[in-house]
């Protein structure tokens, strides 16, 4: 064999074990190939180390009062009093957020940069004359606060005379390019799905303008994007990078893979957004969710919010339930009119923050405590505090103990898969060690980036993870064990038809008290042990007291009586969107039914209406706008009220509509036109009257 043979017999060789060894240590035990396994981009990796940025919601809308603009607000109304930037990015500083994104243009197309390619922006506002730049002030502040910056410019534009022609994308794109080039680093772009409402663009007309499923010329943009700003992460279009969660109310599923097959491989008989929340165990590509959510109701600035502001258990909750299952948290803060983030919304941030701390505040994996795997090996890569160190299982099943050395109390698990090399875990169970035997803890389906459960208080020396199921040989960075304090939630209140009220604790320890004279409740007050008859308009708050811990205040004002109210034409004598839950529907009984007549019974004054769209995943029924006649005897009617509701069909939370005069009625008709996902049949889980 001369030398050239024999390198390349040598070469060959080499190249065949090295081929064989990547065959083995692709395919784990059933045959699947981890090569194929989809995994994170670096930029999707350190996006997803972020686990909890924040959002502005602040435009024209702020001033309008609105959710959704048409476009043909005048600039004029922009005129924040004392805007300080700086004040929204300190507190999320302060609140733990890793990056802010702000709506620099929402889809009524106010700019709060002086755009070159459009008059509809700050520069012909009041404030500061028309010389300011709110995108710069903005950009600035994360520079001094050391934060990350991220933009939303939302593509349906109700102001550009273009929308919906081809023109439109032209415009697009440079105002893309003027964002991405004149602000510093942009770590994530955000593109809004929503689009082709009602708006006026440029025109005297409110009008509709639809566009097509190929309109937008996504790969131009993108190529802006990938040159101007190569780690930024997309959100939203054809071009993303990341996926919406599914819901605005902030929640990823229990399972969550950050993997999903490409559109048109989804399951025709699950709606999408139920693929979204849960992800595709089988997905083919890396697409992480993001979990977007509002501090308030909605996300613009209204007075009328100002006492919705979410509470510390529920945004615990969504803590919780985003990053605490594989997502990533994008929580929203409103400035108001001032240009400033309200008392109230800024502290509760903070408190959140802060209990988050306490709830993290030790690892009971500490220096006395050991990780052994079955095979006896003792690890620690899995609790040295570094995501990037990890234990790899010694089989696709593997289990492994956390000894503490003596009995230790503790309510929370956290786990971490290494998900550089793609989410494996499907599913796994967790036992303690107590009085001689092993007990069950609790049970989780996927792991991801990460996972934390919360469980009742356990006391054990040892617990034990026995993961059952997964797609690969698993790869645990991080594992961790703590006791986080009790916070009670507030007790959530309900009044039936007859006027009963029930107030209900989610927690199971503790009293509840309540008042019905609007003070606040403490222990002295009248403490419920049972439902009680309170009918009509009043306010009832309670409280859950469980020794020197107490609860949010629970508040609730009840509407007008319904006891004798019916829906015209329907058989059931107490119809569900009288029944106080909002859980249940009433859904009309016929094809085609877009419009309701309520009785109430006799002649009452009316100055609002309430109604709350069906809570269920399936959103039944959703109407998109309205019209109200009222009627004393059903043969003249009169309209009295008529509109939009804006954003409803992302997110579905109660809708006031407030009339311009106190009404005299005996009959009122609500009537809608379009509603949600082309549906046929009106749905109402609750309507009241105030
Ligand atoms: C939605 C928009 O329509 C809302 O107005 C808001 O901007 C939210 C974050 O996304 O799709
Ligand atoms: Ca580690």
């Amino acid at each position: 064999m001369n030398r050239e043979n024999k390198r390349l017999k040598l070469k060959s060789e080499t190249l065949l074990t090295i081929l064989l060894t990547l065959c083995v240590n692709s395919f784990n035990l059933q045959g699947q190939n981890i090569e194929t396994l989809p995994k994170p981009s670096i930029k999707q990796l350190q996006w997803q180390q972020m686990e909890t940025i924040a959002f502005v919601h602040f435009s024209i809308n702020t001033f309008t009062d609105k959710e959704w603009g048409y476009g043909n607000e005048s600039p004029e109304l922009f005129n924040p009093t004392n805007l300080d930037c700086r004040q929204w990015v300190k507190i999320c500083k302060d609140a733990g957020m890793k990056g802010v994104i702000l709506t620099a243009k929402h889809h009524d197309g106010f700019c709060l940069w002086p755009s070159k390619y459009t008059e509809y922006s700050v520069k012909n506002s009041p404030w500061k004359n028309g010389t300011g730049d709110l995108v710069r002030e903005f950009a600035d502040a994360c520079k001094e606060f050391d934060m990350k910056m991220g933009l939303y410019l939302s593509p349906w534009d109700c102001n550009h005379p273009d929308y919906g022609k081809p023109e439109y994308n032209e415009y697009f794109k440079n105002q893309l390019e003027e964002l991405l080039s004149n602000y510093g680093e942009v770590f994530e772009i955000w593109f809004d799905g929503a689009n082709g409402g009602r708006g006026y663009y440029g025109t005297d007309k409110l009008h509709t303008r639809t566009i097509d499923k190929d309109y937008y010329n996504w790969s131009e943009f993108e190529s802006v994007v990938k040159a101007l700003q190569p780690n930024c992460i997309i959100h939203g279009g054809k071009i993303a990078d990341i996926r919406w969660v599914g819901n605005e109310e902030g929640f990823a599923g229990e399972t969550h893979w950050s993997t999903m097959l490409t559109s048109d491989k989804f399951d025709k008989n699950i709606p999408v957004k139920d693929q979204l929340n849960v992800g595709h165990e089988n997905g083919t590509r890396w697409f992480p969710s993001e979990t977007d959510v509002s501090i308030r109701p909605g996300w613009y600035y209204h007075d009328s919010e100002n006492h919705k502001i979410k509470s510390l258990p529920k945004l615990l909750d969504i803590y919780y339930e985003s990053v605490g299952r594989n997502s990533l948290l994008l929580l929203n803060l409103s400035p108001d009119k001032r240009g400033r983030i309200f008392t109230a919304d800024s502290l509760r941030l903070l408190e959140w923050r802060k209990q988050l701390d306490l709830d993290f505040n030790e690892n009971l994996i500490d220096g006395n405590a050991s990780l052994i795997a079955d095979s006896k090996e003792i690890f620690k890569n899995a609790s040295d505090g570094n995501f990037q160190t990890y234990w790899k299982g010694d089989s696709e099943q593997p289990s492994f103990n956390i000894e503490f050395g003596e009995e230790k109390t503790f309510n929370r698990l956290l786990l971490q898969e290494f998900i550089a090399e793609g989410q494996r875990v499907k599913h796994f169970t967790v036992k303690g060690y107590t009085d001689n035997k092993w007990i069950n803890i609790a049970q989780g389906t996927t792991i991801g980036y990460k996972r934390i459960l919360r469980f009742s208080e356990v006391k054990a020396s040892k617990i034990r993870i026995i993961i059952d199921e997964s797609l690969a040989v698993p790869l645990i960075s991080e594992v961790a064990v703590y006791n986080a304090p009790l916070v009670l939630s507030a007790p959530k209140i309900e009044r039936n038809q007859s006027g009963l009220v029930n107030i209900i604790s989610p927690d199971k320890s503790g009293k509840i008290f309540y008042t019905v004279d609007g003070s606040e409740p403490n222990n002295n007050s009248i403490e419920y042990t049972q439902p009680f008859l309170h009918d009509g308009d009043f306010t009832i708050k309670a409280i859950v007291i469980n020794g020197d811990t107490k609860g949010e205040i629970a508040e609730k004002r009840f509407g007008l009586s319904k006891k004798a109210w019916k829906v015209i034409g329907d058989k059931n004598e107490f119809p569900k969107l009288f029944d106080g839950l909002s859980k249940t529907t009433w859904i009309a009984n016929e094809q085609d039914l877009k419009s309701i007549i309520i009785d109430f019974g006799e002649q009452i004054s009316i100055s609002e209406l309430q109604y709350l769209p069906d809570q269920s995943r399936g959103n039944v029924g959703i109407a998109l706008d309205y019209k109200i006649m009222i009627s004393k005897d059903r043969k003249k009617w009169k309209e009295v009220e008529s509109g939009e509701f804006s954003n409803i069909r992302n997110n579905p939370i109660r809708q006031l509509i407030t009339f311009k005069k106190n009404k005299k009625a005996r009959y009122l008709k609500f009537t809608t036109k379009n509603i949600a996902d082309g549906q046929s049949k009106l749905g109402i889980a609750e309507f009241d009257v105030f």
